[in-house]
């Protein structure tokens, strides 16, 4: 069996980790949209760099909840049977031991150089503008997809999610594309489609099954179940 889980913010919310638009969802009263765009970033970059710089700082005292190692424990029940895709920039996922996984929206603890491309591990401040260790030109900025930019390995993310059988939805509010798509593309290929959340969302297709509550709860239950299912 095939599966594809797609996370977002509310896996890390029990973490310590701020959703974008639940109560706490501002930072310093900017909402997600107004610092998470090239333009935000062009028009205030000291702004842009402080906020990601101080989530890279906080990801220093976040640790990965029972939600990040179930998901761990499945991969070790599927192997490439199952692909995990984040829209979460924060490195929990694979602090807790996911390997097969694609950080779509990018990660805090990479920079990328816009003069030459390059992508290089990165877990300090921004801000002072350090050079680049490929090229040596001060033009990095955090490696996170703003909105109007392309999320990374969309072929790959479509791919695996044309060809599931089971699609899991976990802590997203699908708000934001193409990530909130993925669910109607599951279900047009005849997968199964579950969601996970707090709270359960109206998205633009109605998933086959909904779970609601805390997804250090609500995974682990689902995750053991599908292995005891597949054991006996
Ligand atoms: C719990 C919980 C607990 C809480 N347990 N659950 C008009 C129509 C359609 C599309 C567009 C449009 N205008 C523009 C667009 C495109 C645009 C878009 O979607 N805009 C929308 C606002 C409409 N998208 C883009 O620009 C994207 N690029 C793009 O489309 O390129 C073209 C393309 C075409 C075709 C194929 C491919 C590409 C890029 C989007 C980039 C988004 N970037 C951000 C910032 C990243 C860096 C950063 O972190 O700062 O990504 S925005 C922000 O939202 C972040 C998140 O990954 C993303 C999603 O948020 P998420 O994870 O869903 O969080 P929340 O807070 O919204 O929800 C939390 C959920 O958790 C809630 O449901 C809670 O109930 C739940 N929860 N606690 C379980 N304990």
């Amino acid at each position: 069996m095939r599966v594809v889980v797609l996370t977002g913010a509310g896996i890390s919310a029990e973490s310590g980790v701020p959703t974008f638009r639940d109560a706490n969802g501002l930072w310093e009263g900017h909402r997600v949209e107004d610092v998470a765009t090239p333009e935000a970033f062009e028009r205030d970059p000291v702004l842009v760099q402080r906020f990601y710089d101080a989530r890279r700082r906080a990801l220093a005292s976040v640790d990965p909840n029972p939600a990040h190692r179930a998901l761990a424990r499945l991969e070790a029940e599927l192997g490439d049977d199952l692909l995990v895709v984040t829209q979460n920039v924060d490195d929990l996922h694979g602090r807790a031991g996911t390997t097969r996984l694609v950080h779509m929206h990018g990660e805090l603890r990479r920079a990328l150089c816009t003069a030459c491309a390059a992508r290089p591990a990165w877990h300090d401040d921004l801000i002072d503008g350090p050079p680049c260790p490929a090229c040596g030109e001060r033009a990095l900025r955090p490696d996170v997809v703003w909105f109007g930019e392309m999320p990374y390995e969309t072929d790959r993310i479509e791919r695996a999610v044309a060809t599931c059988d089971l699609f899991v939805s976990v802590g997203t509010s699908g708000a934001v594309y193409p990530a909130a798509g993925y669910a109607a593309l599951a279900a047009a290929v005849g997968a199964r489609t579950l969601e996970l959340n707090l709270v359960p969302t109206m998205g633009i297709v109605a998933f086959d099954e909904v779970r609601a509550g805390p997804a250090s709860v609500v995974v682990p239950r689902w995750v053991d179940e599908l292995r005891r299912s597949r054991a006996g």
